[in-house]
């Protein structure tokens, strides 16, 4: 069973994260998705309009998603593999090199984005209607 991880906030769930998850499965088998929680969303500067718990039952009701876990930190990427035997880290091309020093644990690959959808595009066309 190959197992992939993938990293993030996923706030106002929307296709760009289902087609990054359903991406994310097609590398394997098993799909952990490391959540970030509230504090350490703050700690990235952002502030989710959903809570941690809420944005974990959401992604839970995802097909391609088995398994959601805490995201803390920054340095917990590298035990994350270890404790949940990972084969493959996967993000989006955002974030392209920023993690090749998995490469050494597993395979790592970053994946395009959705262009024209974000959690940020959302909220300021919203905030205009
Ligand atoms: N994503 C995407 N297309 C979009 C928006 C997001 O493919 N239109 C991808 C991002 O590239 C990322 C994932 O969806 O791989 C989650 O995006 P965010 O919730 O914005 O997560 P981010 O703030 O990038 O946090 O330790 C890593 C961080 O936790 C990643």
């Amino acid at each position: 069973m190959k197992r992939v991880i993938t990293y993030g906030t996923f706030d106002l769930l929307h296709y760009g994260h289902i087609r990054l998850l359903q991406r994310c499965k097609d590398q394997g088998d098993y799909l952990v998705v490391a959540l970030s929680s509230d504090e350490f969303n703050a700690g990235k500067g952002k502030k989710s309009y959903f809570s941690y718990e809420e944005r974990k039952h959401m992604l839970e009701a995802i097909r391609y998603v088995d398994l959601v876990v805490p995201e803390e930190n920054w340095e917990q990427k590298s035990t994350d593999i270890d404790k949940y035997h990972i084969d493959t880290f996967v993000m989006g091309d955002d974030w392209t090199g920023k993690f090749d020093f998995l490469k050494d644990k597993c395979e790592v690959v970053y994946l395009e984005r959705t262009p024209e959808i974000s959690t940020t595009r959302i909220k300021s066309e919203l905030g205009k209607s």
